[in-house]
């Protein structure tokens, strides 16, 4: 089977391996294609840090973090306290030591002209991921979010200052607490998807919305100029997988995001943000906890085949269930 996915970081990751683990046991000889977000992509003491395609790849690769889901394992941040010790900004991000050797050969690489696709691709000849991990886009679509001022400048008329910041600095520095106007997408309108991302869609036997975050991770997938057009089209099958559970985020602050984009917090209410491809919108099914079961009439109701079934990856088995019920999702829905 040739599978794709629409996955942001930490918890897309987490549900591939389980993906991973049910094709090799039901399915062997698949092929999962990862289209992955690249707008959480920052410029980092001149470094090019691709938060979410390093997650799945050093994920996938085994070189992840467990305790932090980002990052390096056995990392060390000297570089970081040295920076800091010199008074450069910015100090709120996490740069380990081993991760800046990842930054190092991608921003020299996008300096000689590789794409960020080549690089990927080189990067992950090394971690050997076991998917085909394409950035949803070569060109810059950085998120930024409009806030009120950090500092509590205000207007003339005594209305805070707006200001935008970009993701990171929201999500890491002020932890997703500071309110949120607005996400930007800069550069998304001149964004083309990346080479192989639009066939990779369009001719998977399956195309999977993981329980990443439906606003910043899929949702700026489904952004890029073509992309969700593409998911809308396609042969295959489209199942997603709700990130919100008993009307919280599993992980991660969706719920800040989603309030910014006024999709309240619940897994209804995302499945109808992402919306019924009978109209308009890009699922066929829609997989949710067993705790939000009373939810599955509604979203029915929406023309999207609804499962409620243990969606917490709690371990790789767990995932590779939850795996495989997509998996199932999908049969009966190409059946149909
Ligand atoms: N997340 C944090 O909460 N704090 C950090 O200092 C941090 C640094 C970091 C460095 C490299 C990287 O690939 C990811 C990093 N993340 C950090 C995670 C990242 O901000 C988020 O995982 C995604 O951007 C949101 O999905």
């Amino acid at each position: 089977m040739q599978i794709t996915v629409l996955a942001g970081g930490i918890g897309g990751s987490r549900f591939i391996r389980g993906l991973q683990r049910a094709l090799e046991q039901d399915h062997p000889g698949s092929q999962i294609t990862v289209i992955g977000n690249t707008g959480d992509d920052i410029w980092i003491h001149g470094l090019r840090v691709c938060p979410d395609l390093d997650t799945v790849m050093y994920t996938l690769g085994g070189g992840i973090s467990a305790e932090r889901g980002w990052g390096r394992e056995d990392e060390t941040f000297t570089v970081k306290d040295e920076l800091a010790a010199y008074g450069v900004e910015p100090s709120w991000f996490g740069l380990g030591d081993r991760d800046i050797a990842t930054h190092l050969i991608r921003t020299q690489s996008l300096r000689a002209g590789y794409t960020l696709t080549d690089v990927t691709a080189a990067l992950c000849e090394r971690w050997q991921p076991g998917v085909r991990l394409l950035p949803m886009s070569d060109d810059r679509a950085e998120t930024h979010v409009v806030v009120d001022d950090p500092s509590g400048a205000t207007a003339p008329d005594g209305a805070p200052l707006r200001t935008a910041i970009h993701f990171q600095e929201w999500w890491i520095r002020y932890r997703a607490e500071l309110p949120a106007h607005e996400f930007i997408l800069v550069g998304i309108d001149e964004a083309r998807p990346g080479p192989d991302v639009l066939s990779t869609i369009s001719e998977a036997d399956l195309v999977i919305l993981p329980p990443s975050n439906p606003v910043v991770s899929v949702g700026t997938i489904l952004q890029v100029p073509g992309i969700a057009e593409a998911v809308r089209t396609t042969s295959a099958p489209v199942v997603g997988v709700s990130p919100i559970v008993g009307g919280a985020p599993v992980r991660g602050m969706a719920d800040a995001c989603l309030r910014t984009i006024g999709v309240e917090t619940t897994a209804a209410a995302v499945a109808a943000h992402y919306g019924a491809r009978s109209a308009e919108g890009v699922l066929d099914a829609w997989l949710m906890d067993t705790r939000d079961a009373e939810q599955v009439p509604a979203v029915e109701a929406l023309g999207i085949t609804t499962r409620a079934v243990p969606t917490m990856m709690t371990d790789i088995d767990a995932t590779a269930a939850l795996a495989r019920e997509c998996l199932s999702a999908g049969a009966v829905l190409a059946r149909a």
